[in-house]
């Protein structure tokens, strides 16, 4: 039989890395087949994860992002400055994390999804039309943000005027003058050709972009345990793989970006710079407390607890 895995990026970006080894795993080690489905083949992140949930997709790839309008705890991925930016602390915190591995997967199967894994894409940056040194210039800035809430929050925090649209719009609207700014991680920046319709990279260090990796629920319970535990260890197979082929990503999509637009100028705003960015923090932390949902207080400490755990290595 084939099984269907949508996820919201290019063959060739990270998700579609992640789902090509995946693919190559589980069909190295069983008789299933998969078919992937990249970014544009069925729709927006919207339509893939309705299609998850309903069955027709065995498989998606839905950032937090997205998710978070369904599943409010999934919000705590954007209260700023949680994130550590250091790649060995991330991977450690994102594979033993309990607030991910066993907090998580109950919210995620209240709505129909069993959640198999969350990973790291890298550090988000913002591009934009103008400089942004500080707050204030991120003033009038009609700023794109995915449709999360607690993303709109933040970036109201840090001044602007955030514009939740699905990914598909974010090039055009560039292009056309809609909003002036977006944020994602280098490679993505780097391969969707933001640098054609911003001319500027400021590096703020709020967060690094979290994805998620899940199945149907329904689909996923009436499998063998065998066919359970070999999607798992694809899964886990995949999460090493995909942690690996990170290793210098930024730097090298950054080097790209320059050399395909040598005007382009990348900012890497200094720690008294950062500062102002940093005091919404609290505040962000605050809002995320009202809306992220019944859990949202045992998240975020338990959450804050594996990060401790992860930087002590
Ligand atoms: O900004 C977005 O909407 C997209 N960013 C990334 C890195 N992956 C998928 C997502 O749709």
């Amino acid at each position: 039989d084939t099984w269907r895995y949508a996820f919201e990026e290019a063959m060739d970006e990270v998700q579609g890395k992640f789902a090509q080894k995946f693919k190559e795993e589980v069909e190295a080690n069983s008789d299933h087949e998969i078919q992937l489905f990249p970014f544009g083949t069925l729709g927006e992140s919207a339509d893939t994860m309705e299609q998850a949930q309903s069955g027709i997709l065995q498989f998606v790839d839905q950032s937090p992002g997205f998710t978070g309008a369904l599943i409010p705890e999934a919000q705590v991925f954007f209260v700023p400055y949680l994130l550590p930016q250091d790649d060995a602390q991330l991977a450690s915190f994102f594979k033993n994390s309990k607030a991910i591995n066993e907090m998580f997967p109950p919210l995620y199967a209240d709505q129909g999804l069993e959640l198999l894994t969350m990973f790291p894409e890298g550090e988000v940056m913002m591009t934009t039309t103008e400089p942004v040194e500080a707050p204030a210039d991120l003033d009038e800035v009609k700023f794109r943000v995915m449709t999360n809430p607690l993303l709109v929050e933040s970036y109201k925090a840090f001044g602007a005027t955030p514009t939740p649209l699905p990914w598909g719009e974010v090039y055009g609207s560039l292009q056309t003058g809609i909003i002036q700014g977006q944020e994602n991680p280098a490679f993505f920046i780097e391969s969707t050709k933001m640098y054609e319709v911003t001319d500027y990279i400021t590096r703020t260090g709020h967060n690094n972009f979290t994805t998620a990796v899940m199945a149907n629920k329904e689909f996923y319970d009436g499998l063998s345990e065998e066919d359970q535990a070999m999607i798992d260890n694809a899964i886990s197979a995949a999460f090493d793989y995909i942690i690996d082929y990170q290793k210098g990503l930024t730097e090298e999509s950054l080097d790209k970006i320059m050399e395909a637009k040598p005007s382009m100028t990348i900012t890497d705003l200094s720690e008294e710079q950062r500062a102002p960015f940093m005091e919404t923090a609290d505040s962000v932390e605050g809002e995320f407390l009202e809306i992220g949902g019944p859990q949202a207080q045992a998240i975020l400490d338990q959450l804050k607890a594996d990060l401790a755990a992860a930087a002590e290595g």
